[in-house]
């Protein structure tokens, strides 16, 4: 099942540890069960919420074949490649192609900067004729990647240079580029928000996915913002997204990936700690993240099972 353009709440997936830091690859199908059930339309694997560039790529395979195997065709599976060899990227996009993906994404390398739009071209043309068989989407990230890069100017050349280029995730926060990327002349592309506490904004511009971390903790409460966007009800739509907005917040005052597996540990779904260079929470602060999001209301409002807290 390859479905473009993506739709819905695609939930960035976290890559699940066990104490000793090592990957927990029976962790993945009931954290993919409960994010199902709890309405997202489709997994990006191996991406910065899953920690793919602080993986080995062995672990990078294991992950995608098990989460691919875990979905069993219910969304579709995106898998995130990017690498600064160009060469395992490549070698990823094929491998995740045999493994059933239905998607391959990519960030640019970033140890050395990516100067231009041809740079670029030449970087994503790679990976992508890796997978011809696939749609490529380019993981736009410059926050992460520090390449300043024209997104609308590769988006309007790859149109015509790599013919299985889908689309972007884009993961910055300029409505009028974001946009600008929805109209090229090249061709028609699939953008793809990235940015969870603006997704209202993304909608109403023309956005009809979004890949984010967030989604994993709360994606009924995204699917009420576009229910109401969808209802034209946009006071409504504004005070669910001031949730997201506030929840962003309390998270932000911690590790924010230590703090999105504290909470979906909270939530019945134990995803164990991070990889360095990331920082786990201490029992202090997932007490105090805890009275955060209770102050906040957030375990009310994020849709999920209260009784699945532990
Ligand atoms: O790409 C995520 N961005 C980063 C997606 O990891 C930098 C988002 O989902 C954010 O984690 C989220 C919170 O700021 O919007």
């Amino acid at each position: 099942m390859t479905e473009t353009p993506l739709k819905g709440l695609i939930a960035a997936t976290v890559t699940p540890l066990d104490r000793e830091g090592d990957v927990d690859l029976d962790a993945i199908k009931p954290m993919i069960d409960h994010l199902l059930k709890s309405g997202v339309n489709g997994l990006y694997v191996c991406g910065s919420t899953g920690e793919g560039m602080s993986l080995t790529c062995e672990e990078r395979k294991q992950v995608v074949e098990a989460s691919v195997e875990a979905t069993a065709g219910r969304v579709p599976v995106i898998v995130q490649v990017g690498h600064n060899s160009i060469a395992e990227a490549s070698s990823l996009a094929e491998h995740a192609a045999n493994a059933g993906a239905n998607v391959v994404s990519a960030t640019c390398p970033s140890y050395f900067k990516v100067g231009d739009t041809e740079a670029l071209l030449n970087c994503m043309g790679k990976i992508a004729s890796a997978a011809p068989q696939l749609p490529f989407y380019y993981y736009h990230i410059p926050a992460l990647t520090g390449s300043q890069i024209n997104v609308v100017d590769f988006l309007e050349h790859g149109g015509s240079s790599i013919p299985n280029l889908a689309g972007l995730k884009y993961t910055n926060t300029l409505i009028h580029e974001f946009q600008a990327c929805q109209n090229t002349q090249s061709r028609k592309f699939d953008v793809v928000w990235g940015c969870d506490e603006m997704l209202l904004a993304a909608f109403a511009s023309g956005a009809a996915a979004a890949i984010g971390s967030t989604y994993n903790i709360a994606a009924p409460l995204y699917r009420r913002i576009i229910e109401a966007i969808q209802a034209d009800d946009w006071v409504t739509a504004r005070g669910l997204q001031y949730h997201s907005v506030a929840m962003v917040d309390v998270m932000k005052r911690y590790a924010f990936h230590g703090a999105l597996k504290a909470i979906m540990t909270m939530q019945g779904m134990p995803v164990g700690g991070c990889r360095l260079p990331l920082q786990d929470l201490t029992t202090e602060e997932m007490d105090s993240l805890a009275t955060g999001l209770e102050q906040i209301g957030f375990f009310q409002w994020c849709g999920h099972e209260a009784e699945e807290r532990s």
